[in-house]
């Protein structure tokens, strides 16, 4: 839907509105062909749906009118950036990750063509003007994860996190002094010092959140779930692009609909289906495909592993652990060290996570969904691949990219999965 109210607002942040009608147009195909073809949705997802269509439109007058009144904003590329530091000092985070196939190939003035799709999707919409959060933050903080990213920021001179690739007390360390740095540079940007007691409230806030995330989640252990595998991904998705007060209240109105449906046995699904965990690289806002295909194919994605999925949510901070500004700064630090990323080498701790994710959401098979280029996630696969084996647990690895071509081929390979996976089940 082309929010035509909007065009003044989008042509003075410098977007071109014919091509941004037609990022528009794709993101909401894809949206039609996926979320919308579900039946007997929860209602409280109307929210979520209408972040969805409002991402380009309304949440970028608001970011426009909070900056307008003093207020910092800064666009991110990964969950390693601590938002509770950005939240201590007033400064408003979003998500920039593209999802959409359609700024793919605007991307190849800048980037080769084989990258990582989320990084040319994102790319792609920065250099062909239809990105409207380009002139609503102060700047863009990027992280020292995979080389593509790393080389990216250098091309568009965007602040860099380091991120070590081990986790040794060295490189805890390292991570200490980086999230210190954050800090510093958060305060410099808002002009608001951090104390102990506006971390430790942005700390509560973010506890808060991330216990809606896994609450809602929680609902996709029971056998017969009241929330689908694809709006659960919407659901993440939102989570990275909306106001922590808008996410936390709209939360909390799903989580009391969930309840419901599950006292009245409502399931999300018309038909049973093998149980699946989801793992591999995150699925930014737009990108849908294999979450659709593995749920029209007969299959029910009950968790998801990446970053858009329980890897966000599953760490909260005891805001309580410390009595100094120190303290608390430490505290974060260390939530975000236990993230497991494939950068890190070597990545135990994320199949540990895996294995016992399988048993908690009872799951009969996992999809490892990659996206094309991502060396990290490609290589780990066979690690992942071999530990799911011994657990008899059995796996798919699909490697893919935001485009359609593939589709049909996706289709058949996951059709043939759960059609082993339901003679099992
Ligand atoms: S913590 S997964 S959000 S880095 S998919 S751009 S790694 S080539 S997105 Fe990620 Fe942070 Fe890790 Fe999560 Fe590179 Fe791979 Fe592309 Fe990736």
């Amino acid at each position: 839907m082309m929010h035509r109210e909007y065009d003044e607002l989008l042509t003075k942040l410098g977007v071109s509105i014919e091509l941004h009608d037609q990022l528009v147009s794709s993101m909401e195909q894809a949206f039609s062909r996926s979320v919308l073809q579900q039946k007997n949705r929860p209602l409280q997802m109307a929210f979520f749906d209408a972040a969805y269509h409002d991402s380009h439109f309304g949440r970028v007058q608001l970011l426009y009118d909070f900056r307008k009144a003093g207020g910092k904003s800064i666009g991110t590329f990964c969950i390693y950036v601590p938002e509770e530091i950005a939240l201590a000092a007033g400064v408003e985070t979003f998500a920039l990750c593209g999802g959409s196939s359609w700024s793919l190939n605007y991307a190849d003035s800048l980037l080769p063509r084989d990258i990582c799709p989320l990084i040319r999707s994102t790319i792609g919409m920065a250099v062909s003007n239809t990105c409207p959060y380009k002139k609503v933050k102060d700047f863009a903080v990027g992280e020292t994860t995979c080389d593509a990213k790393k080389k990216t920021w250098d091309l568009i001179g965007a602040k860099v996190l380091e991120i070590p690739q081990k986790k040794g007390v060295i490189d805890q360390n390292l991570w200490l002094s980086e999230v210190m740095l954050f800090k510093r540079m958060m305060e410099e940007l808002s002009g608001r010092e951090i104390t102990f007691h506006s971390l430790k409230e942005a700390i509560r806030l973010m506890n808060q959140k991330r216990l809606i995330l896994k609450k809602i989640n929680e609902f996709r252990t029971s056998d017969d779930p009241v929330i689908s595998g694809l709006d659960a991904l919407l659901i993440s998705q939102i989570a990275l692009n909306c106001s922590i007060h808008s996410f936390i209240d709209a939360g909390q109105r799903l989580i009391a609909e969930l309840q419901q449906r599950a006292d009245h046995h409502i399931c999300a699904y018309e038909r049973g289906g093998a149980r699946i965990l989801l793992a591999g690289t995150p699925a930014p806002l737009g990108f849908m495909k294999v979450h659709h295909i593995a749920e029209s194919s007969g299959l029910r994605i009950v968790a998801d592993e990446s970053c858009t999925g329980v890897r966000y949510w599953r760490d909260t901070i005891d805001e309580t652990c410390a009595d100094t500004i120190d303290g608390l700064i430490a505290a974060v630090a260390q939530r975000y060290f236990q993230i497991d990323c494939p950068c890190f080498s070597p990545n135990k701790e994320r199949i540990e996570n895996i294995k016992s994710m399988v048993k908690q959401y009872k799951v009969s098979g996992v999809i490892q969904s990659i996206l094309m280029y991502c060396h990290g996630y490609n290589v780990e696969a066979k690690i992942v691949e071999n530990a799911l084996a011994k657990e008899k647990i059995p796996s798919l690895k699909i490697v893919t990219d935001y485009s359609d071509e593939d589709r049909e081929q996706l289709k058949v390979r996951i059709e043939s999965f759960a059609e082993i996976l339901n003679n099992l089940y």
